[in-house]
């Protein structure tokens, strides 16, 4: 074979892994809510409807059970918005004052 022609079957296969790996969907990634002794209940509930679209309902059932275990599941994203919303989360957390932290972590 010529050069040019192994040039070419290198390009190929590195197409076609290339094609298959953007084909799998992307991870999933949880950001997790900890309990702590003095950020308010209706406030850990507020975010949980605003920032991370639970309704009122799903909100207090999510806030309890972070109350009760330490921790829980705020909401599932690709990982650049599990970020962006953790972030969002602490900014406004600290932004009235109260001590919540959150994680992020890989499904
Ligand atoms: N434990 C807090 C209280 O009794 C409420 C709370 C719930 C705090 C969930 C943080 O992620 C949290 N006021």
């Amino acid at each position: 074979m010529t050069e040019q022609g192994n040039a070419n079957a290198t390009a190929n296969i590195q197409t076609t892994t290339s094609t298959q790996t953007s084909l799998s969907e992307p991870s999933k990634y949880n950001v997790i809510l900890l309990n702590d002794d003095y950020t308010p209940m209706d406030f850990v509930t507020e975010l949980l409807t605003t920032i991370f679209r639970k309704t009122k309902e799903q909100a207090e059932a999510i806030m309890l059970k972070i109350h009760d275990d330490g921790k829980g599941i705020a909401g599932k994203y690709v990982f650049e918005i599990a970020e962006q919303k953790a972030i969002e989360t602490t900014a406004k957390a600290r932004s009235q004052g109260h001590p919540l932290n959150c994680t992020v972590e890989k499904e």
